[in-house]
Protein backbone atom coordinates (compact mmCIF):
# COMPACT_ATOMS: atom_id res chain seq x y z
CA UNK A 1 0.00 0.00 0.00
CA UNK A 2 1.04 3.63 -0.67
CA UNK A 3 1.21 3.95 3.18
CA UNK A 4 3.68 1.71 3.80
CA UNK A 5 5.72 2.51 1.19
CA UNK A 6 6.07 5.69 2.40
CA UNK A 7 6.94 4.66 5.62
CA UNK A 8 10.04 1.89 4.34
CA UNK A 9 11.33 4.48 1.61
CA UNK A 10 11.61 7.32 4.01
CA UNK A 11 13.81 4.84 5.66
CA UNK A 12 15.50 3.73 2.67
CA UNK A 13 14.08 0.20 2.65
CA UNK A 14 13.66 -1.13 -0.69
CA UNK A 15 9.64 -1.71 -1.12
CA UNK A 16 9.77 -3.49 -4.11
CA UNK A 17 8.68 -7.17 -3.48
CA UNK A 18 12.09 -8.75 -3.08
CA UNK A 19 13.60 -10.88 -0.42
CA UNK A 20 15.59 -8.65 1.78
CA UNK A 21 18.70 -9.57 4.08
CA UNK A 22 17.92 -10.22 7.53
CA UNK A 23 21.72 -10.92 8.84
CA UNK A 24 23.74 -8.69 9.46
CA UNK A 25 27.88 -9.14 10.98
CA UNK A 26 29.56 -6.70 9.36
CA UNK A 27 27.67 -7.31 5.81
CA UNK A 28 24.72 -7.74 5.26
CA UNK A 29 23.11 -11.64 4.17
CA UNK A 30 20.77 -13.68 4.51
CA UNK A 31 19.76 -17.58 2.40
CA UNK A 32 17.54 -19.37 5.25
CA UNK A 33 14.05 -19.97 5.48
CA UNK A 34 11.73 -15.98 4.17
CA UNK A 35 9.77 -15.04 6.82
CA UNK A 36 7.19 -11.98 6.02
CA UNK A 37 5.85 -9.07 8.10
CA UNK A 38 2.46 -8.76 8.14
CA UNK A 39 1.02 -5.67 8.90
CA UNK A 40 -1.37 -5.93 11.95
CA UNK A 41 -3.78 -3.10 10.92
CA UNK A 42 -4.66 -4.41 7.47
CA UNK A 43 -3.00 -7.86 6.86
CA UNK A 44 -1.20 -6.49 3.74
CA UNK A 45 2.46 -8.60 3.60
CA UNK A 46 4.94 -5.81 3.98
CA UNK A 47 8.30 -7.62 3.46
CA UNK A 48 9.71 -10.86 2.80
CA UNK A 49 12.53 -10.99 4.74
CA UNK A 50 15.60 -13.92 5.01
CA UNK A 51 16.80 -15.12 7.71
CA UNK A 52 20.13 -16.55 8.90
CA UNK A 53 20.84 -20.14 7.64
CA UNK A 54 22.68 -22.22 10.52
CA UNK A 55 25.86 -21.53 8.82
CA UNK A 56 25.39 -17.86 8.92
CA UNK A 57 24.15 -17.69 12.12
CA UNK A 58 27.87 -19.38 13.05
CA UNK A 59 29.41 -17.16 11.14
CA UNK A 60 28.17 -14.30 13.22
CA UNK A 61 28.75 -15.59 16.32
CA UNK A 62 32.47 -16.17 15.25
CA UNK A 63 32.73 -12.06 13.73
CA UNK A 64 30.88 -11.43 17.02
CA UNK A 65 33.44 -12.73 19.12
CA UNK A 66 35.84 -11.05 17.06
CA UNK A 67 34.65 -8.14 16.99
CA UNK A 68 34.03 -7.93 21.43
CA UNK A 69 38.21 -8.71 21.18
CA UNK A 70 38.77 -5.24 19.20
CA UNK A 71 36.12 -3.64 20.91
CA UNK A 72 36.66 -4.48 24.60
CA UNK A 73 40.34 -2.40 24.45
CA UNK A 74 38.62 0.81 23.09
CA UNK A 75 38.30 3.39 26.09
CA UNK A 76 35.18 3.46 27.53
CA UNK A 77 34.48 7.30 27.34
CA UNK A 78 35.22 6.59 23.46
CA UNK A 79 32.85 3.69 23.93
CA UNK A 80 29.87 6.23 24.81
CA UNK A 81 30.89 8.42 22.52
CA UNK A 82 29.98 6.10 19.72
CA UNK A 83 26.48 5.20 21.57
CA UNK A 84 26.23 9.64 21.76
CA UNK A 85 26.60 9.21 17.78
CA UNK A 86 23.86 6.66 17.60
CA UNK A 87 21.30 7.83 19.50
CA UNK A 88 21.55 11.22 17.47
CA UNK A 89 21.35 9.20 14.46
CA UNK A 90 17.93 7.40 16.25
CA UNK A 91 16.72 10.67 17.26
CA UNK A 92 17.31 12.54 13.32
CA UNK A 93 14.78 9.47 12.32
CA UNK A 94 12.72 9.47 15.42
CA UNK A 95 9.58 10.35 13.48
CA UNK A 96 10.21 7.60 10.89
CA UNK A 97 11.26 4.65 12.89
CA UNK A 98 8.04 5.01 15.02
CA UNK A 99 5.82 4.81 11.90
CA UNK A 100 7.54 1.75 11.27
CA UNK A 101 6.83 0.39 14.68
CA UNK A 102 3.19 1.27 14.54
CA UNK A 103 2.87 -0.36 10.79
CA UNK A 104 4.94 -3.29 11.86
CA UNK A 105 4.02 -3.61 15.26
CA UNK A 106 0.22 -2.22 15.14
CA UNK A 107 1.17 0.06 18.13
CA UNK A 108 -0.27 3.97 18.04
CA UNK A 109 1.51 6.35 16.65
CA UNK A 110 2.42 7.91 20.28
CA UNK A 111 3.85 5.05 21.41
CA UNK A 112 5.69 4.05 18.39
CA UNK A 113 7.98 7.21 18.69
CA UNK A 114 7.84 6.78 22.33
CA UNK A 115 9.55 3.65 21.62
CA UNK A 116 12.27 5.35 19.45
CA UNK A 117 12.50 8.02 22.44
CA UNK A 118 12.95 4.98 25.26
CA UNK A 119 16.57 3.98 22.99
CA UNK A 120 17.33 8.01 22.48
CA UNK A 121 17.03 8.00 26.31
CA UNK A 122 18.84 4.87 27.13
CA UNK A 123 21.59 6.14 25.07
CA UNK A 124 21.98 9.06 26.94
CA UNK A 125 22.11 7.27 29.76
CA UNK A 126 24.86 4.51 28.87
CA UNK A 127 26.63 7.65 27.16
CA UNK A 128 26.98 9.07 30.70
CA UNK A 129 27.31 5.76 32.10
CA UNK A 130 30.42 5.29 29.91
CA UNK A 131 32.02 7.59 32.53
CA UNK A 132 31.05 6.04 35.16
CA UNK A 133 31.24 2.44 35.30
CA UNK A 134 33.13 2.81 38.59
CA UNK A 135 34.25 -0.09 40.85
CA UNK A 136 35.54 0.69 44.41
CA UNK A 137 38.15 0.49 46.31
CA UNK A 138 38.07 -1.61 49.40
CA UNK A 139 40.47 -1.26 52.44
CA UNK A 140 42.33 -4.53 53.20
CA UNK A 141 43.16 -5.60 56.30
CA UNK A 142 46.61 -6.17 55.33
CA UNK A 143 49.42 -3.20 55.74
CA UNK A 144 50.32 -1.92 52.05
CA UNK A 145 47.58 -3.60 50.17
CA UNK A 146 44.80 -2.16 47.76
CA UNK A 147 41.75 -4.58 47.33
CA UNK A 148 40.14 -2.94 43.40
CA UNK A 149 36.63 -4.09 41.95
CA UNK A 150 37.19 -3.77 38.79
CA UNK A 151 34.78 -4.21 35.81
CA UNK A 152 35.85 -5.52 32.58
CA UNK A 153 33.83 -6.23 29.10
CA UNK A 154 32.10 -9.70 29.54
CA UNK A 155 31.91 -10.57 26.13
CA UNK A 156 29.35 -11.54 23.36
CA UNK A 157 25.90 -10.90 24.62
CA UNK A 158 22.91 -12.29 23.19
CA UNK A 159 19.57 -10.65 22.82
CA UNK A 160 16.67 -12.34 22.11
CA UNK A 161 13.44 -10.21 22.17
CA UNK A 162 9.68 -9.84 22.01
CA UNK A 163 7.44 -8.38 19.64
CA UNK A 164 5.93 -6.31 21.69
CA UNK A 165 8.61 -3.36 21.90
CA UNK A 166 10.47 -4.25 18.49
CA UNK A 167 12.83 -1.45 19.15
CA UNK A 168 13.12 0.36 22.98
CA UNK A 169 13.97 -3.40 24.64
CA UNK A 170 17.25 -4.11 21.72
CA UNK A 171 17.82 -0.55 23.23
CA UNK A 172 18.35 -1.04 26.38
CA UNK A 173 20.86 -4.02 25.87
CA UNK A 174 22.53 -2.31 22.84
CA UNK A 175 23.16 0.79 24.53
CA UNK A 176 24.94 -0.72 27.98
CA UNK A 177 26.50 -3.25 25.98
CA UNK A 178 28.12 -1.19 24.24
CA UNK A 179 28.95 1.47 26.89
CA UNK A 180 30.23 -1.93 29.03
CA UNK A 181 32.30 -2.85 25.63
CA UNK A 182 30.84 -6.24 24.57
CA UNK A 183 29.55 -7.52 21.50
CA UNK A 184 25.64 -7.93 20.87
CA UNK A 185 23.94 -10.38 18.57
CA UNK A 186 20.58 -9.39 18.35
CA UNK A 187 17.39 -12.26 17.50
CA UNK A 188 14.15 -10.30 17.33
CA UNK A 189 10.67 -11.38 17.24
CA UNK A 190 10.21 -13.16 13.91
CA UNK A 191 7.24 -10.84 13.12
CA UNK A 192 9.13 -7.80 13.67
CA UNK A 193 12.04 -7.85 11.45
CA UNK A 194 11.45 -4.61 9.19
CA UNK A 195 12.29 -2.52 12.59
CA UNK A 196 15.55 -4.32 13.51
CA UNK A 197 16.67 -3.75 9.77
CA UNK A 198 15.95 -0.24 10.13
CA UNK A 199 17.51 0.08 13.59
CA UNK A 200 20.24 -2.03 12.36
CA UNK A 201 21.13 0.21 9.27
CA UNK A 202 21.22 3.15 11.79
CA UNK A 203 23.30 1.75 14.35
CA UNK A 204 25.74 -0.24 11.48
CA UNK A 205 26.03 2.89 9.51
CA UNK A 206 27.54 4.82 13.00
CA UNK A 207 29.81 1.76 13.86
CA UNK A 208 31.18 1.83 10.15
CA UNK A 209 32.07 5.22 10.28
CA UNK A 210 33.58 5.27 13.16
CA UNK A 211 35.83 1.72 12.30
CA UNK A 212 34.18 -0.35 14.85
CA UNK A 213 33.38 -3.72 13.49
CA UNK A 214 30.00 -3.65 12.52
CA UNK A 215 29.38 -7.24 14.05
CA UNK A 216 29.86 -5.28 17.50
CA UNK A 217 26.23 -4.93 17.01
CA UNK A 218 25.37 -8.31 14.78
CA UNK A 219 21.80 -9.21 14.14
CA UNK A 220 20.12 -12.54 13.05
CA UNK A 221 16.74 -12.68 12.03
CA UNK A 222 15.43 -15.81 12.24
CA UNK A 223 12.44 -18.11 13.97
CA UNK A 224 12.46 -20.67 16.95
CA UNK A 225 15.57 -22.68 15.19
CA UNK A 226 17.57 -19.66 15.89
CA UNK A 227 16.81 -18.86 18.94
CA UNK A 228 17.95 -21.90 20.10
CA UNK A 229 20.92 -22.25 17.75
CA UNK A 230 21.77 -19.38 20.34
CA UNK A 231 20.81 -20.27 23.48
CA UNK A 232 22.13 -23.60 23.13
CA UNK A 233 26.13 -23.14 23.11
CA UNK A 234 26.65 -26.66 22.92
CA UNK A 235 26.02 -26.97 19.71
CA UNK A 236 27.59 -24.34 18.58
CA UNK A 237 31.01 -25.34 19.98
CA UNK A 238 30.71 -27.87 17.70
CA UNK A 239 30.04 -26.07 15.36
CA UNK A 240 33.06 -23.78 16.01
CA UNK A 241 35.69 -25.90 15.49
CA UNK A 242 38.17 -25.31 18.18
CA UNK A 243 36.85 -22.44 20.26
CA UNK A 244 36.22 -24.07 23.77
CA UNK A 245 33.28 -21.31 24.50
CA UNK A 246 31.62 -18.70 21.73
CA UNK A 247 30.07 -16.87 23.95
CA UNK A 248 32.63 -16.28 27.60
CA UNK A 249 29.59 -14.81 28.57
CA UNK A 250 25.90 -14.70 27.92
CA UNK A 251 23.13 -12.70 28.77
CA UNK A 252 20.10 -13.66 27.26
CA UNK A 253 17.26 -11.03 27.72
CA UNK A 254 13.80 -12.99 26.96
CA UNK A 255 10.43 -11.06 26.78
CA UNK A 256 7.51 -12.95 25.51
CA UNK A 257 8.78 -15.03 22.61
CA UNK A 258 5.82 -14.65 19.52
CA UNK A 259 3.17 -17.24 18.45
CA UNK A 260 3.99 -18.79 21.81
CA UNK A 261 0.65 -19.41 24.15
CA UNK A 262 0.73 -17.37 27.15
CA UNK A 263 1.97 -20.16 28.78
CA UNK A 264 4.44 -20.13 26.90
CA UNK A 265 6.56 -17.00 27.68
CA UNK A 266 7.11 -18.40 31.35
CA UNK A 267 7.85 -22.39 29.61
CA UNK A 268 10.56 -20.72 27.53
CA UNK A 269 12.02 -18.63 29.73
CA UNK A 270 12.23 -21.88 31.95
CA UNK A 271 14.04 -24.15 29.26
CA UNK A 272 16.43 -21.02 28.29
CA UNK A 273 17.28 -20.57 32.20
CA UNK A 274 18.14 -23.96 32.65
CA UNK A 275 20.07 -24.63 29.41
CA UNK A 276 21.99 -21.08 29.72
CA UNK A 277 22.74 -22.17 33.18
CA UNK A 278 23.60 -25.56 32.92
CA UNK A 279 26.60 -24.59 31.06
CA UNK A 280 27.14 -21.59 33.92
CA UNK A 281 26.23 -18.63 31.57
CA UNK A 282 24.66 -15.49 33.01
CA UNK A 283 20.63 -15.16 31.94
CA UNK A 284 18.96 -11.83 32.52
CA UNK A 285 15.43 -12.93 32.24
CA UNK A 286 12.41 -10.64 31.13
CA UNK A 287 9.13 -12.68 31.48
CA UNK A 288 5.24 -12.30 32.10
CA UNK A 289 3.54 -9.64 34.22
CA UNK A 290 0.35 -9.65 35.71
CA UNK A 291 0.42 -6.11 36.96
CA UNK A 292 -2.36 -4.92 39.43
CA UNK A 293 -3.23 -1.59 40.59
CA UNK A 294 -5.38 -1.19 43.39
CA UNK A 295 -7.33 1.72 44.27
CA UNK A 296 -7.66 2.95 47.64
CA UNK A 297 -10.99 4.97 49.31
CA UNK A 298 -8.23 8.40 49.57
CA UNK A 299 -7.46 8.08 45.69
CA UNK A 300 -7.44 10.71 43.35
CA UNK A 301 -10.11 9.49 41.19
CA UNK A 302 -9.53 11.86 38.14
CA UNK A 303 -5.64 10.53 38.31
CA UNK A 304 -6.59 7.22 38.59
CA UNK A 305 -9.03 6.52 36.32
CA UNK A 306 -7.12 7.46 33.04
CA UNK A 307 -4.49 6.03 34.08
CA UNK A 308 -5.56 2.64 34.75
CA UNK A 309 -6.92 3.07 31.38
CA UNK A 310 -3.83 3.22 29.70
CA UNK A 311 -2.33 0.64 31.95
CA UNK A 312 -5.37 -1.63 30.52
CA UNK A 313 -6.18 -0.54 26.96
CA UNK A 314 -2.50 1.55 25.95
CA UNK A 315 -0.50 -1.04 23.46
CA UNK A 316 -3.80 -2.87 23.75
CA UNK A 317 -3.01 -4.74 26.44
CA UNK A 318 0.33 -5.77 24.77
CA UNK A 319 2.80 -4.13 27.22
CA UNK A 320 4.17 -6.94 29.96
CA UNK A 321 3.99 -4.13 32.66
CA UNK A 322 -0.18 -3.59 31.18
CA UNK A 323 -2.56 -3.67 33.81
CA UNK A 324 -4.37 -6.86 33.79
CA UNK A 325 -6.10 -6.77 37.65
CA UNK A 326 -7.83 -3.60 39.19
CA UNK A 327 -8.56 -4.01 43.22
CA UNK A 328 -11.19 -1.51 43.72
CA UNK A 329 -11.56 -0.23 47.42
CA UNK A 330 -15.74 -0.90 47.97
CA UNK A 331 -16.04 2.68 49.00
CA UNK A 332 -15.34 3.76 45.01
CA UNK A 333 -15.68 0.55 43.20
CA UNK A 334 -18.71 1.44 41.38
CA UNK A 335 -18.23 5.00 40.57
CA UNK A 336 -14.91 4.27 39.60
CA UNK A 337 -16.45 1.60 37.11
CA UNK A 338 -18.76 3.53 35.57
CA UNK A 339 -16.65 6.47 34.64
CA UNK A 340 -13.83 3.10 33.17
CA UNK A 341 -16.91 1.68 31.53
CA UNK A 342 -17.63 5.31 29.67
CA UNK A 343 -13.86 5.82 28.80
CA UNK A 344 -13.88 2.00 27.71
CA UNK A 345 -17.42 3.24 25.14
CA UNK A 346 -15.38 5.91 23.51
CA UNK A 347 -12.68 4.10 22.30
CA UNK A 348 -13.10 3.33 18.43
CA UNK A 349 -10.48 1.29 16.66
CA UNK A 350 -8.49 2.72 14.15
CA UNK A 351 -5.27 2.60 11.78
CA UNK A 352 -2.37 3.30 14.37
CA UNK A 353 -0.95 5.39 12.06
CA UNK A 354 -3.55 7.78 12.33
CA UNK A 355 -2.59 10.27 15.32
CA UNK A 356 -5.60 10.85 16.62
CA UNK A 357 -5.91 6.83 17.18
CA UNK A 358 -5.95 5.28 20.65
CA UNK A 359 -6.64 1.61 20.01
CA UNK A 360 -4.70 -0.36 17.32
CA UNK A 361 -4.95 -3.75 16.62
CA UNK A 362 -3.13 -6.67 18.26
CA UNK A 363 -0.07 -7.99 16.74
CA UNK A 364 -0.89 -11.29 15.28
CA UNK A 365 -3.54 -13.94 14.98
CA UNK A 366 -2.12 -15.78 17.62
CA UNK A 367 -2.52 -12.48 20.42
CA UNK A 368 -6.09 -12.42 19.16
CA UNK A 369 -6.31 -16.17 20.15
CA UNK A 370 -5.26 -15.24 23.29
CA UNK A 371 -7.65 -12.58 23.57
CA UNK A 372 -10.35 -15.61 22.55
CA UNK A 373 -9.37 -17.54 25.06
CA UNK A 374 -9.04 -15.41 27.72
CA UNK A 375 -12.69 -14.39 27.23
CA UNK A 376 -14.02 -17.86 26.66
CA UNK A 377 -12.88 -18.63 30.01
CA UNK A 378 -14.41 -15.54 31.88
CA UNK A 379 -17.29 -16.56 29.66
CA UNK A 380 -17.60 -20.50 30.82
CA UNK A 381 -16.97 -19.39 34.58
CA UNK A 382 -19.81 -16.98 35.19
CA UNK A 383 -17.39 -13.70 34.85
CA UNK A 384 -19.81 -10.56 34.79
CA UNK A 385 -18.47 -8.94 31.81
CA UNK A 386 -18.90 -5.07 31.78
CA UNK A 387 -17.13 -3.80 28.88
CA UNK A 388 -15.86 -5.44 25.28
CA UNK A 389 -16.05 -9.55 25.19
CA UNK A 390 -15.52 -10.21 21.39
CA UNK A 391 -13.61 -9.21 18.18
CA UNK A 392 -14.30 -6.40 16.96
CA UNK A 393 -16.71 -6.29 14.17
CA UNK A 394 -18.18 -3.74 11.56
CA UNK A 395 -14.58 -2.63 11.11
CA UNK A 396 -13.83 0.72 8.09
CA UNK A 397 -13.00 -1.59 4.81
CA UNK A 398 -9.15 -1.17 5.21
CA UNK A 399 -9.22 -2.49 8.58
CA UNK A 400 -11.48 -5.42 8.01
CA UNK A 401 -8.46 -8.00 7.98
CA UNK A 402 -6.74 -6.74 10.84
CA UNK A 403 -6.55 -8.19 14.38
CA UNK A 404 -8.75 -6.06 16.42
CA UNK A 405 -10.52 -6.67 19.80
CA UNK A 406 -12.80 -4.96 22.45
CA UNK A 407 -11.08 -4.14 24.92
CA UNK A 408 -12.43 -6.06 27.86
CA UNK A 409 -13.31 -5.71 31.70
CA UNK A 410 -14.72 -8.50 33.57
CA UNK A 411 -15.38 -9.31 37.01
CA UNK A 412 -14.57 -12.97 37.39
CA UNK A 413 -16.55 -15.49 39.54
CA UNK A 414 -13.67 -16.08 41.64
CA UNK A 415 -11.21 -14.16 43.91
CA UNK A 416 -7.93 -12.79 43.23
CA UNK A 417 -6.34 -15.31 45.57
CA UNK A 418 -7.61 -18.55 44.14
CA UNK A 419 -5.14 -20.47 41.88
CA UNK A 420 -7.64 -19.89 38.87
CA UNK A 421 -5.94 -19.79 35.74
CA UNK A 422 -8.17 -16.23 35.08
CA UNK A 423 -6.39 -14.99 37.95
CA UNK A 424 -2.77 -16.43 37.77
CA UNK A 425 -2.23 -16.32 33.47
CA UNK A 426 -1.23 -13.63 32.00
CA UNK A 427 -2.90 -13.17 29.05
CA UNK A 428 -1.39 -11.08 26.05
CA UNK A 429 -4.46 -8.88 25.27
CA UNK A 430 -6.73 -6.57 26.52
CA UNK A 431 -8.52 -8.01 29.20
CA UNK A 432 -9.16 -6.35 32.97
CA UNK A 433 -10.01 -8.35 36.09
CA UNK A 434 -11.55 -6.83 38.46
CA UNK A 435 -12.49 -7.38 42.32
CA UNK A 436 -14.03 -5.30 45.16
CA UNK A 437 -12.11 -5.29 48.67
CA UNK A 438 -12.57 -4.01 52.49
CA UNK A 439 -8.80 -3.32 53.77
CA UNK A 440 -5.39 -2.44 51.83
CA UNK A 441 -4.04 -5.64 53.46
CA UNK A 442 -6.40 -7.90 51.77
CA UNK A 443 -5.54 -5.96 48.22
CA UNK A 444 -1.72 -6.65 48.91
CA UNK A 445 -2.17 -10.19 48.98
CA UNK A 446 -4.35 -10.62 46.32
CA UNK A 447 -0.87 -8.37 44.24
CA UNK A 448 0.92 -10.82 45.98
CA UNK A 449 -1.14 -14.09 45.11
CA UNK A 450 0.27 -14.59 41.40
CA UNK A 451 3.80 -16.28 40.08
CA UNK A 452 4.47 -13.10 38.43
CA UNK A 453 6.14 -10.48 39.95
CA UNK A 454 7.03 -7.68 37.69
CA UNK A 455 4.70 -4.06 38.22
CA UNK A 456 2.33 -2.88 40.50
CA UNK A 457 0.65 0.20 41.52
CA UNK A 458 -1.60 2.08 43.99
CA UNK A 459 -3.80 4.65 44.49
CA UNK A 460 -3.72 6.62 47.41
CA UNK A 461 -3.42 10.34 48.97
CA UNK A 462 -2.82 8.71 52.58
CA UNK A 463 0.90 8.31 53.53
CA UNK A 464 0.23 5.22 55.70
CA UNK A 465 -1.15 3.52 52.76
CA UNK A 466 1.91 4.47 50.94
CA UNK A 467 4.39 3.05 53.53
CA UNK A 468 2.40 -0.28 53.86
CA UNK A 469 2.99 -0.69 50.02
CA UNK A 470 6.81 0.02 49.61
CA UNK A 471 7.73 -1.48 52.76
CA UNK A 472 7.89 -5.29 53.85
CA UNK A 473 4.54 -6.61 53.85
CA UNK A 474 4.16 -4.81 50.79
CA UNK A 475 3.99 -4.93 46.96
CA UNK A 476 6.39 -8.00 45.77
CA UNK A 477 7.09 -6.63 42.24
CA UNK A 478 9.88 -5.30 40.82
CA UNK A 479 8.31 -2.39 39.72
CA UNK A 480 6.24 -0.89 43.08
CA UNK A 481 4.26 2.61 41.86
CA UNK A 482 2.10 5.01 43.81
CA UNK A 483 -0.15 7.27 42.08
CA UNK A 484 1.91 6.44 38.65
CA UNK A 485 0.05 3.40 36.40
CA UNK A 486 1.96 0.03 36.15
CA UNK A 487 3.33 1.00 32.28
CA UNK A 488 5.28 3.10 31.42
CA UNK A 489 8.26 3.93 33.21
CA UNK A 490 10.91 5.66 32.65
CA UNK A 491 14.65 4.37 31.53
CA UNK A 492 16.85 5.55 34.58
CA UNK A 493 15.34 3.08 37.32
CA UNK A 494 15.91 -0.65 36.69
CA UNK A 495 13.59 -2.35 35.09
CA UNK A 496 12.14 -5.90 35.63
CA UNK A 497 9.96 -8.25 37.75
CA UNK A 498 10.50 -10.51 40.67
CA UNK A 499 9.25 -14.63 40.81
CA UNK A 500 8.43 -15.93 37.91
CA UNK A 501 9.07 -12.88 36.21
CA UNK A 502 12.63 -13.98 36.22
CA UNK A 503 14.27 -11.65 38.44
CA UNK A 504 16.04 -10.04 35.67
CA UNK A 505 16.88 -6.38 36.03
CA UNK A 506 17.58 -4.26 32.84
CA UNK A 507 17.76 -0.65 31.36
CA UNK A 508 18.24 1.89 34.48
CA UNK A 509 19.74 1.77 38.21
CA UNK A 510 22.72 -0.98 38.55
CA UNK A 511 21.56 -2.95 35.60
CA UNK A 512 24.90 -2.26 34.00
CA UNK A 513 26.74 -4.17 36.23
CA UNK A 514 25.09 -7.30 34.72
CA UNK A 515 27.01 -6.74 31.01
CA UNK A 516 30.47 -6.73 32.60
CA UNK A 517 32.57 -9.24 34.37
CA UNK A 518 33.29 -8.48 37.98
CA UNK A 519 36.81 -9.05 39.27
CA UNK A 520 38.43 -8.03 43.00
CA UNK A 521 41.99 -7.35 42.60
CA UNK A 522 44.17 -7.30 45.72
CA UNK A 523 47.10 -5.76 44.90
CA UNK A 524 50.36 -5.84 47.45
CA UNK A 525 52.70 -2.94 47.12
CA UNK A 526 54.50 -3.11 50.49
CA UNK A 527 57.88 -5.48 50.94
CA UNK A 528 56.67 -8.13 52.60
CA UNK A 529 53.82 -10.96 52.03
CA UNK A 530 51.32 -11.34 54.92
CA UNK A 531 48.39 -13.90 54.39
CA UNK A 532 44.84 -13.03 55.20
CA UNK A 533 43.24 -13.66 58.70
CA UNK A 534 46.57 -13.70 60.16
CA UNK A 535 47.70 -16.95 59.27
CA UNK A 536 51.30 -17.75 59.26
CA UNK A 537 52.58 -20.20 56.80
CA UNK A 538 56.59 -20.21 57.57
CA UNK A 539 59.24 -22.95 57.69
C1 LIG B 1 7.57 -4.38 27.82
O1 LIG B 1 6.37 -4.30 28.00
O2 LIG B 1 8.02 -5.40 27.25
O3 LIG B 1 7.51 0.37 31.28
C2 LIG B 1 8.52 -3.29 28.16
C3 LIG B 1 7.03 0.23 30.16
C4 LIG B 1 7.97 0.41 28.98
C5 LIG B 1 8.69 -0.87 28.67
C6 LIG B 1 7.81 -2.06 28.63
N1 LIG B 1 8.92 1.44 29.30
O4 LIG B 1 5.86 -0.02 29.97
Amino acid sequence: STRASAILSALDIPTDPIELDGVYDGEWKGSGDVLESICPATGEVLARVKSASPKELHTAIVKSREAYSQFKSVPAPRRGDIVRQIREALASKREELGALVSLEMGKIRTEGVGEVQEFVDICDYATGLSRMMNGRVVSSERPGHSILEVPNPLGVIGVLSAFNFPVAVYGWNLAISLAAGNATIWKPAPTTPLCALAITRVVSTVLERNGIPGAVAALVIGGRDAGEALVQNKDIDLGMNGFSSPFSALIFILFHPTSVSFTGSEAVGRVVGKVVQARFGKVLLELGGNNAAIVAPSADLTLAIPAVFFGAVGTAGQRCTSTRRLFLHRSIASEFLSRLQSLYESLTPGDPLVSSTLLGPLHSRAAMGIFGAAVADLNHTGAEILAGGSPWSGLETALRSGNYVQPTIAIPSSLPDTQDGIWTTERFAPVLNVAIFDELEEAIAWNNAVPQGLSSSLWTRDLRDMGKWIGPAGSDTGIVNVNVGTSGAEIGAAFGGNKSTGWGRESGGDAWKQYVRWSACTVNYSDAAPLAQGVSFTV
